[in-house]
């Protein structure tokens, strides 16, 4: 372990800090200033860190993961870094000693957010094992200088505004222009013959270059310091006299702002794809300065490029990266001089995809005019690797047109990305066990059977670190108090509270850790909605991104329907119960959007009619993002995990909620079922079809949202309050548009499309379960506790080991700091 600074130490970097970054002195500093002033104190101690950490990997010439990804949701640092170097008493109190709040502090950090939801977030997590556990790996990504947008209710709708995180200097960042490489788009390519060989020239084109930003990911208490590589572009053409006058001007203005675009913002849509040029600009553009980089540092050690997937290996975060196997071809072939049988071999056994949906509005299909057009010499590869790819269908199914239809990479003038990185990997793996079982038995059935030693499952995982032991101090020291703090780098070590399920007095110390954390959310909620909630009310929370498969629309007619009991019958009751939302829609999602605007509707009804004597409130929290969602999972009892099964490849949301104490409402969907298996399904409320059910109506038919709207009364009242004006008296045909998806056919000729009429009486008896459970306190404190202790299984450092041992083969690193570093 570094040695580390006391906290006198610690004043005085601080107080040095805002001497020589403000000229101020520390009474005269703002809290933004110390938050500026701290991250120096400790990005220098990281330093030491980081640099010993490189050295020991070149000494050690070891195997490096680039883990691709287009988002890498990382959240706020700086809390993380000072847990992971072991400083968070050092650092509190002399905040303390100098008059200021460390969590005042920390929340001046603008929240980096480069990802859309779970995909980046999971990015993020896996670093943080990656590191804690000892391996070395890049992150590589794009330096967004507008990260997710930022959120603002008005009048009940959803507004975006932009997400300057890069306003003030961002301090744990480093520039390193001595790693940038320039990226081509545009042009054409010559052939030409040289010693009888041909050689692809791209000429005409536009470029940018590429220059890295490198951020810390540190290890947890280990000195290990990772890098998060995110490209920023620069244009490689200066305005000059020289190029106006040779006619150039064009082009320097061009390059300037492809430069200035390409890594303007991210696309904020999660699960599905945009289709626009400017994205695939992106993909390509961090995709090659990376693999340039990591192609040049394996060459400044080793001179066998046909080895170089035994110190290299990359991992597809889905389809977004996977332009990564024509260009490692295009660099084997152009630049290194291999042959094609030659380059493929090392491309297929150095590149590895993950699938993390079967959302087919997600899997990318670029139109082939584009792709051809932005990047001449990549189509061409693509084109060749299809060629020979029919070839082998062709071999494999002799005669069969259709086979070569369902799984050619160049169909319908369409590339279809997918394929292509199943086809140019070793490794093809979904993100839970249903989720990988769905891929190999329906959607890339074709491709299972014809390379079935490809496919694998690695179940996702999130980290500890973050979720318990930065997001929930109270209950991270009381599970220390009760059985050590092995379980921060073990997950698995949690289940010794197992030992305390029958204790009363420890399950009601867990909740009144539960009931604090209700507290603190009560007030967050009464700071930024002016809602007074209850904390002894049941918290009932879904928070993720809002998509009509994960049915937040299911949850806000359920609402309604139990205001109309609470209204209607005299002889019903309820335990109060709070209905928690926290979601953003993708900018141009219509449907998503009214969701919205249905649950604040239907929350301004509901929290201002006095005849309920509160015993429903509806909150809905504005910007959900990593730093709030800390507070929000801490203070769950109810997890709402309700996608329409089949649907959520994996979730993440499901296990940082488990992780802290709530039990699960849910479908047999994605990693929900792994959860149940932990837990045992009388721990856990299920509901609603199988996805084999699922399935079978989408193949055959058979259901007909009408027939229940019918039959049964109560449902039919809450649809028709749709479009009644009910909750929305200004404006009655406002939800028109749901009312009419939830009955009529769309274009495809299904109506209902995500069952939740089907799957509505089976949903509500789970919540009645819920109401009999929670008054039964004790019964409800151990089913709580269990949760938590039944945890282990969905760290993200047991994912990690598991993509270790059967994809990547890295070796553990240890690093040791000279006795007199800081
Ligand atoms: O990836 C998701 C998430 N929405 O980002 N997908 N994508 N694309 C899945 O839908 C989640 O189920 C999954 O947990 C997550 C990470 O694998």
């Amino acid at each position: 372990m570094n040695k580390r600074l006391s906290k006198s130490e610690f004043k005085a970097a601080i107080e040095s800090n805002i001497k020589t970054l403000y000229r101020k002195t520390i009474d005269e500093a703002t809290v933004d200033q110390v938050f500026q002033a701290v991250s120096y104190a400790v990005k220098d101690i990281i330093i030491d860190e980081w640099i010993a950490t490189h050295d020991e990997y070149e000494k050690q010439d070891v195997k490096v993961l680039y883990y691709m990804s287009m988002e890498f949701l990382i959240g706020r640092t700086l809390g993380n870094n000072i847990i992971n170097i072991g400083a968070i008493k050092e650092v509190r109190e002399a905040l303390s000693e100098l008059g200021f709040d460390l969590n005042a502090v920390e929340d001046k950090e603008p929240d980096p957010a480069l990802g859309n939801g779970g995909l980046g977030r999971l990015a993020a997590c896996f670093l943080d094992s990656l590191a804690t556990l000892g391996y070395p790996a890049y992150g590589c990504g794009i330096r967004y200088r507008y990260g997710m947008f930022k959120q603002k209710i008005e009048k009940g709708y959803q507004v975006e505004v932009p997400d300057e995180w890069l306003k003030n200097p961002y301090p744990f960042e480093m520039k390193r222009p001595e790693y940038a490489y320039e990226v081509k788009f545009g042009g054409n390519v010559r052939v030409e013959k040289k010693d009888g060989k041909d050689v692809f020239i791209h000429e005409n084109y536009n470029s940018v270059r590429a220059v890295p930003y490198d951020l810390p990911i540190l290890g947890y208490k280990n000195n290990v310091v990772n890098s998060l590589r995110i490209w920023d572009a620069e244009a490689i053409t200066n305005f000059s006299l020289e190029h106006f006058d040779r006619g150039e001007y064009q082009m320097a203005v061009e390059q300037e702002n492809l430069a200035r675009t390409i890594v303007e913002v991210l696309y904020p849509n999660d699960n599905h794809y945009a289709g626009k040029e400017l994205r695939l600009k992106q993909q390509y553009f961090f995709i090659s300065a990376s693999i340039q980089r990591a192609i040049a540092r394996y060459k400044e050690k080793h001179n066998d490029i046909k080895k170089l997937h035994e110190k290299v290996v990359f991992q597809m975060n889905d389809t977004h990266p996977t332009v990564a196997v024509p260009e490692l071809m295009r660099i084997l072939l152009d630049e290194e001089g291999l042959n094609w049988d030659d380059a493929w071999a090392v491309t297929t056994k150095t590149c590895a995809y993950t699938n993390h949906t079967i959302m087919s509005e997600a899997l990318e299909k670029w139109p082939i005019d584009l792709f051809s057009r932005l990047l001449p010499r990549i189509y061409q590869i693509v084109e060749e690797i299809n060629r020979r790819f029919v070839e082998s269908i062709k071999k494999a199914y002799p005669g069969n047109e259709e086979k070569v239809a369902d799984m050619a990479i160049l169909y319908n003038n369409q590339v279809r990305m997918a394929y292509m990185a199943i086809v140019g990997s070793f490794s093809v793996n979904g993100v839970a066990r249903l989720h990988t079982e769905i891929l190999k038995k329906q959607e890339l059935k074709d491709f299972y059977l014809m390379m079935p030693e490809k496919f694998n499952n690695k179940t996702n995982g999130i980290t500890q670190r973050r979720f318990l032991l930065h997001a929930n101090e109270l209950l991270a020291d009381w599970v220390s108090k009760k059985i050590g703090s092995d379980w921060i780098c073990n997950l698995s070590a949690i289940s010794k509270l197992k030992d305390y399920l029958d204790d009363e007095k420890a399950a009601m110390e867990f909740m009144d850790i539960k009931h604090r954390n209700k507290v603190r959310l009560a007030a967050y909620i009464k700071e930024h909605n002016n809602i007074e909630v209850d904390p002894d009310s049941i918290f009932d929370i879904q928070v993720k991104r809002l998509h009509e498969y994960k049915r937040q629309l299911l949850n806000i007619l359920h609402v309604m329907y139990l205001y109309n009991k609470l209204k209607d019958d005299d002889g019903f009751d309820m335990y109060p119960r709070t209905f928690i939302f926290g979601a953003k829609a993708a900018a141009g999602y219509r449907r998503a959007k009214l969701t919205i605007k249905l649950i604040n509707s239907v929350a301004d009804v509901i929290n201002n009619d006095s005849s309920i004597n509160g015993k429903i409130k509806v909150v809905f929290i504005e910007d959900y993002k990593v730093s709030n969602a800390e507070i929000i999972f801490a203070a769950a009892d109810v997890s709402e995990q309700i996608s329409t099964a089949s649907k959520e490849a994996s979730g993440t949301g499901n296990m940082k909620f488990m992780l802290n104490g709530a039990i699960t409402l849910g479908t047999m969907d994605g990693a929900n079922v792994e959860i149940v298996e932990e837990v045992g399904k009388d721990n856990a409320f299920i509901f609603g079809l199988s996805s084999d059910e699922v399935i079978k109506y989408e193949k055959d038919g058979g259901y007909d949202p009408l027939e229940i709207f019918n039959k049964d009364s109560e449902i039919r009242k809450v649809l028709m309050q749709l479009t009644n004006g009910y909750f929305s008296a200004e404006n009655p045909g406002m939800f028109k548009e749901i009312y009419d998806s939830l009955l009529y056919p769309d274009e495809g000729g299904r109506a209902d499309i995500y069952f939740i009429l089907k799957d509505f009486n089976s949903y509500a008896q789970a919540h009645e379960r819920i109401d009999k459970a929670y008054q039964n306190k004790k019964a409800w404190a151990r089913m709580a506790l269990l949760q938590t202790a039944s945890c282990g299984k969905f760290s993200s450092d047991r994912t990690i080991e598991e993509y270790v041992r059967d994809i990547w083969h890295l070796k553990k690193v240890e690093v040791k700091m000279p006795k007199n570093s800081k």
